[in-house]
């Protein structure tokens, strides 16, 4: 009966789509927003800092739907990054590559978030973003730096860019591929109903 149940389930995604709800964190001018409406009108949008969130559904060309939180990264709202983490399907962290100097804020940050109950066994897509300047550093190093491989989670680094929408289609892939996995995993630790 379980196993019928998932076969079901699967099917009606495959129909549907798969739907999910994804935050996006990062340090205030990490590009962010950028990214957001990047995904969302495949075009670069001028910004300015966020205060508050922002939220759009994006549509995946598999058919898709993932509502994505934009959430300032300013200092002082970080406190309150913990009110949007329930129910999330997966962390999207995003991290300039070319800000060298905030590498270990981005990593405390990035930190803090994990330890979250909330947070638990939630995927990890980083994004490496601005990868068009010359002094952004190469995902292994920011893997490194991040603390990356230290991660008990499924985590993924994805280099991008915001302006030009390079790395972001691989994003949503990846993105995809992992909460579908989570799913999966989640649905077979379930006790078989019958
Ligand atoms: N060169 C370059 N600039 C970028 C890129 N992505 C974003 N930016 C610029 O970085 C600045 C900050 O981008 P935002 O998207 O507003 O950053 P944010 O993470 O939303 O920042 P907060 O809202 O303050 O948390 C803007 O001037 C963007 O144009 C990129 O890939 N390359
Ligand atoms: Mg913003």
């Amino acid at each position: 009966m379980g196993q019928l149940l998932s076969i079901i389930k699967d099917a009606l995604i495959g129909f549907y789509g798969l739907k999910a709800k994804i935050v996006m964190m990062g340090l205030d001018a990490a590009g962010k927003t950028s990214i957001l409406y990047q995904l969302k009108l495949n075009e670069a949008v001028v910004t300015i800092p966020t205060i508050g969130f922002n939220v759009e559904t994006v549509r995946t060309v598999n058919n898709e739907s993932f509502t994505i939180l934009d959430v300032s990264g300013r200092k002082n709202i970080r406190a309150l990054w913990k009110h949007y983490f329930t129910h999330a399907d997966a962390l999207l962290f995003v991290a300039d590559s070319a800000d060298t100097a905030r590498i270990p804020e981005a990593r405390a940050e990035l930190d803090a978030i994990l330890e979250y109950r909330e947070m638990r066994g939630v995927p990890l897509v980083v994004l490496a973003n601005k990868q068009d300047l010359a002094r952004a550093q190469s995902p292994s190093v920011l893997e490194e730096e991040l603390g990356l491989r230290l991660l008990d989670r499924d985590w993924h680094m994805q280099t991008c860019c915001a302006t030009t929408g390079y790395g972001l289609a691989e994003c949503l892939q990846k993105l995809s591929e992992m909460i579908q996995k989570r799913r999966k995993a989640i649905q077979s630790a379930e006790p078989a109903n019958g």
